[in-house]
């Protein structure tokens, strides 16, 4: 059967973005494929965090994943630093990659901005761990939004180099599953940049434990612009809304693309749904699904927090078996480096 790798940071405030670009699509594949969801607790530090948040912000994960749909017992639910593997094989990917590579990610250059010299070195490194965590499973596939397409595909480098430089077929080149349309969901305060548990503003998110007026209260806040909704004008030759239209309007597209995603409904029906409406009015219809939909999962969430015996449990079994079934792969990989293993 194929395998599924993926993670979240725990780095506090789970959003929209989270759920639509990556957790919800996750509860899908459990049908067709092994699913292992991880928490990925050493790429959470990264940056700093505050160790006592951060053991809540890990449980948050976890809630986040039952209430979803994810099934921890059947697949694996686990928090990365329990597994050893990932920072042992992190570490012989640190020696394969090469450092032309890593200074071509986008990420540590958006995530490290300006004051670069002062990055952890983590920060930088950060790709090579995700390709280790993907490759002490020999995961086949892996869900991404947008913004991690470039570190999966220096994943398939380190896989392939490691493979020709230790002449061995041990890695399969692990192939990305990009979803529909809510890939990125962006802020509601600024169209053109990503939804971010970062963002200083919490008004610039939708958070997955936000009750009802909050989610109410963002949506009516939401940046927007002062003419109808869009139509079918906006699509270009190729059936897709023309890159100038979305351009020009990033508030309004965002909007509908989370409208779209919610419904699971096609983009460009949505689009014909609301032509030369009112925001107000689509804002209403969009409070309303968002609502019914993050409102059972949010509220699911509350209650596994609130007594975490249960969430510590699966994340305790999941750690258990995500242990077994990398260990046969790590002795492959110190074999095939030539460690002695007496
Ligand atoms: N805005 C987004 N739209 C769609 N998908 C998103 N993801 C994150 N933001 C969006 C997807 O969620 C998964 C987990 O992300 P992560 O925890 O590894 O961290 P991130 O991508 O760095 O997410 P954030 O929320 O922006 O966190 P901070 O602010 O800490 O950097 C991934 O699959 C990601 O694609």
């Amino acid at each position: 059967m194929n395998r599924i790798f993926s993670g979240v940071q725990p780095t506090g405030n789970l959003h929209l973005g989270n759920y639509l670009g990556a957790i919800r699509n996750w509860v899908g594949l459990q049908a067709e494929y092994d699913c292992i969801y991880c928490i990925v607790d050493l790429h959470a530090i990264t940056v700093w965090q505050n160790p006592a948040e951060l053991r809540a912000q890990t449980r948050e994960v976890a809630a986040a994943f039952l209430a979803a749909g994810i099934d921890g017992r059947k697949h694996i639910i686990f928090n990365q630093s329990r597994v050893p593997g990932h920072a042992q094989l992190a570490w012989i990917c640190n020696c394969v990659a090469r450092l032309g590579w890593l200074n071509r990610m986008t990420q540590f250059k958006e995530k490290a901005g300006k004051d670069r010299e002062n990055a952890s070195v983590g920060l930088y490194a950060y790709p090579n761990l995700m390709a280790a965590d993907i490759l002490l499973y020999k995961a086949t596939h892996v869900p991404v939004g947008e913004d991690q397409k470039q570190h999966l595909e220096l994943a398939r480098d380190i896989a392939q180099k490691f493979n020709a430089d230790f002449g061995v077929e041990l890695f399969p080149l692990p192939e990305p599953l990009i979803f529909g349309p809510a890939t990125r969901v962006m802020s509601l305060r600024d169209g053109t940049k990503k939804m971010s548990k970062s963002d200083a503003s919490d008004y610039s998110r939708i958070n997955m434990t936000d009750d009802a007026d909050a989610v109410a209260l963002k949506i009516r806040k939401a940046k927007t612009d002062p003419q109808p909704l869009p139509g079918p004008e906006c699509l270009g030759p190729d059936g897709k809304v023309a890159p100038e239209a979305m351009a020009a309007r990033p508030e309004a597209f965002n909007l509908l693309g989370i409208y779209a995603a919610l419904a699971d409904k096609d983009l460009n029906t949505v689009i014909g749904e609301f032509a030369g409406k009112e925001f107000s009015v689509f804002k209403q219809v969009l409070t309303d699904l968002a609502v019914a939909t993050l409102g059972k999962i949010g509220g699911e969430m509350k209650r596994l927090m609130a007594d975490p015996a249960e969430i510590d449990a699966i994340l305790k079994d999941g750690a258990e078996r995500a242990r077994a079934k990398s260990a046969p792969i790590l002795a492959e990989v110190e074999e095939a480096v030539g460690f002695l293993r007496v």
